[in-house]
């Protein structure tokens, strides 16, 4: 028998009816400043694809040879710039001495002892040469795989445009993941050589990450040298004869000029390790010329970026948003970013407001879960300093709740800047769905309009077509430049999980709804949709009405087995300034019902201290689905930033 529901829709239940227009001022100068110019961009983009990324890719990259066919796609296999030769390095830096630009300003960077740095394009430049050229006489050669595990200090942005340089792949490895984890990711990749430092500056402390490779080392028979930056400064640094050598041993003697490699555009660039929902962890695999000027026209066209700009980006380059939006995109651009190393309540809760105010920031991009902390640390951080140099707010990473859309934009953005809300993945390069700041309206909590060569479809279970108004699975109906090229060493796996459900379109794993101005709601993962009695709800709408009560900071909502409805809807809930009861727990029940309904109204609400996050910040309901429903938690934990969030949660059942 199927399941009545099983091709059924999602229930759409949030009314949100909001909008901010562009103010004016930041339209008269922005760089898509007219409907029409997106229109004929996107239709153009549409239609005859290879005219328009031909145009773009001879325009916005460097060719060293030019390339033949613009796409050759053999779902899911796709080519991009067929037999053209450049180079991501090159793009990033050489472009812009040869140019004339190589006296502006590339990295601002700031640790978190305070300690500065500025580099502009040509040291970078400089600084790249020197330590490609310590790589390849460390035995690194085209197509080895370089694992990086460093600090977020200039060297490793240094490193990965090193190995760009001369044809090895990076595999950036978050500075935060156990021995355990780093080791897989080694063996998974065989890579030959690592890139860590003696340690990292965290709150005021220090993190011993040479230790913790060592230990990873002891598994990772394919790991032949091991390149040791001094970050710390602590003196008993083990390193090993014969395999670990020190940075200023190394880099800082060799010539700092070294000619980028002119290679294929399907080179792979790196593999990034994104943890599926269950079992090993995947490296992501992106190649050079696509990726390059995906990330490169994205940051462009999303952030308006003029050259007076100071932008930065809060995220890790342990991520893809550091990699695309710290690294490949905004340097390809030309772009000033601020680097920062540390905490962001460290050694205050004002530690981003007082970096945007000193380097006075035009353009911030950082994630809902920053936003939601700095919520609940209060405005009065905030109020210290003077953040009238923004124009311009980013957000990434999950769904942005309405009400953190509204703090952001009246507490930080001054109620002047326009918030785009970027929507895309590990797997697309770069972004998607966005708003674009000089002509899109916004919607709190809506990604607004795919990019150009961007095609979003939305289907229910059984593959059909969803109406506008109903959420569905979100898929890619077009390959786009800046589309994943596999899962290192795992095709089954990478055909399997992302182009099974519709043959030839790109599953993304998400759910989203288009509203009736073409707008894309995304309403999280497929695996979180609730089925209460047959209605298919999103977890992120009952999470946003959660949130727009104001003693709720965070809240995270999952099903659990329930005899009558099927699921019952459990929210895990955090709050700031009030005593958790049963009278608030009553007051919030009444809440969500009245904003969208009895039926979404949670059947469980648990208070806790914080809630089960990844490193880099997003909400883990999987696990939160088995602490509801009594469940053993099984699965891969490894990316929990917190184990004893889970713990704690446990205890309050
Ligand atoms: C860039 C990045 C991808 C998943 C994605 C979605 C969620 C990211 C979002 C968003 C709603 C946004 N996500 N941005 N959900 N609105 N603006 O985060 O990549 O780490 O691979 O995560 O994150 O669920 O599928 P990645």
């Amino acid at each position: 028998m199927t399941d009545p529901a099983a091709n059924a829709s999602i229930d759409h239940v949030l009314i949100e009816d909001r909008l901010f227009p562009p103010p004016a001022e930041f339209t008269a100068d922005a760089i898509i400043r007219s409907e029409q110019q997106y229109q004929d961009m996107y239709q153009r983009a549409k239609d005859d694809p290879e005219a328009f990324w031909r145009e773009e890719a001879n325009e916005h990259l460097h060719w060293f040879e030019p390339f033949g066919d613009v796409l050759q796609w053999d779902a899911p296999h796709a080519k991009w710039f067929v037999g053209g030769k450049t180079n991501a390095s090159y793009n990033c830096l050489d472009a812009h001495v040869a140019a004339g630009r190589g006296d502006r300003t590339a990295i601002i960077w700031e640790g978190e002892p305070g300690d500065t740095r500025t580099l502009t394009y040509r040291q970078l430049l400089s600084e790249v040469c020197k330590a490609a050229a310590a790589l390849k006489e460390l035995g690194v050669q085209q197509g080895d795989v370089v694992s990086i595990y460093m600090p977020m200090t200039p060297e490793l942005a240094i490193t990965m445009l090193a190995c760009a340089r001369i044809g090895a792949i990076h595999s950036v490895i978050f500075a935060g993941f156990s021995a355990e984890s780093i080791a897989d990711r080694n063996n998974d990749a065989s890579a030959k050589l690592m890139v860590t430092s003696d340690g990292l500056h965290r709150r005021g402390k220090v993190l011993e990450l040479k230790k913790t490779v060592d230990e990873a080392l002891a598994k990772s028979p394919t790991v032949q040298k091991c390149l040791v930056l001094r970050r710390t400064g602590q003196d008993d640094v083990p390193m090993t004869e014969g395999r670990d050598v020190w940075w200023h041993d190394i880099v800082d003697g060799q010539s700092d000029d070294l000619p980028a490699e002119p290679l294929d555009s399907e080179t792979t660039l790196f593999i990034l390790y994104t943890s599926g929902s269950t079992g090993k962890p995947k490296g992501i695999r992106h190649t050079t010329a696509g990726y390059n000027l995906w990330a490169k026209r994205t940051f462009q066209w999303v952030f308006d970026h003029h050259e007076d700009d100071i932008y930065w980006c809060t995220a890790d380059c342990g991520w893809i948003t550091g990699h695309s939006y710290i690294v490949y995109g905004p340097l390809a651009a030309g772009a000033t970013c601020l680097m920062y190393e540390g905490a962001p309540n460290y050694p205050a809760e004002d530690r981003f407001w007082e970096l945007v105010e000193k380097y006075q920031v035009t353009i911030l991009y950082t994630a809902p879960t920053a936003i939601r902390a700095f919520i609940k640390w209060g405005d009065q951080h905030v109020d210290k300093h003077d953040l009238s140099s923004l124009r311009l707010l980013g957000s990434v990473g999950e769904g942005i709740n309405p009400e953190a859309w509204m703090w952001y934009h009246r507490k930080i953005g001054n109620e002047k800047c326009p918030i785009v809300d970027t929507w895309w993945q590990t797997e697309t390069g770069g972004i998607m769905m966005s708003p674009l700041p000089g002509i899109t309206a916004t919607k709190p909590g809506s990604c607004t309009r795919p990019l150009p060569g961007v095609v979003p479809v939305i289907v229910d279970e059984a593959g059909n077509d969803v109406d506008a108004e109903h959420g569905g699975m979100l898929l890619m109906g077009q390959p786009w430049p800046g589309m994943l090229r596999g899962i290192w060493g795992d095709e089954d796996r990478f055909v399997d999980q992302y182009w099974s459900a519709v043959p030839g379109k790109y599953l993304t794993g998400d759910n989203a709804r288009k509203d009736g101005d073409g707008y894309y709601w995304i309403m999280g993962r497929i695996d979180d949709v609730i089925n209460v009695s047959g209605h298919r709800l999103s977890t992120i709408e009952v999470e946003s009405a959660l949130v727009s009560h104001d003693a709720v900071c965070e809240a995270a909502v999952v099903g659990r087995p329930d005899d009558l409805k099927g699921q019952a809807i459990a929210a895990f809930v955090t709050v700031a300034d009030v005593e958790p009861n049963e009278e608030l727990r009553n007051e919030l029940r009444q809440h969500v019902r009245k904003q969208i309904g009895a039926l979404a109204q949670p059947d469980d609400i648990r208070f806790t201290a914080t809630l089960p996050k990844t490193r880099s910040g997003k909400i883990m309901r999987r696990l939160l689905r088995d602490v509801a429903s009594g469940r053993e938690v099984v699965g891969d934990t490894s990316t929990l930033e917190d184990l004893s969030a889970l713990a704690k949660l446990r205890e309050e059942d």
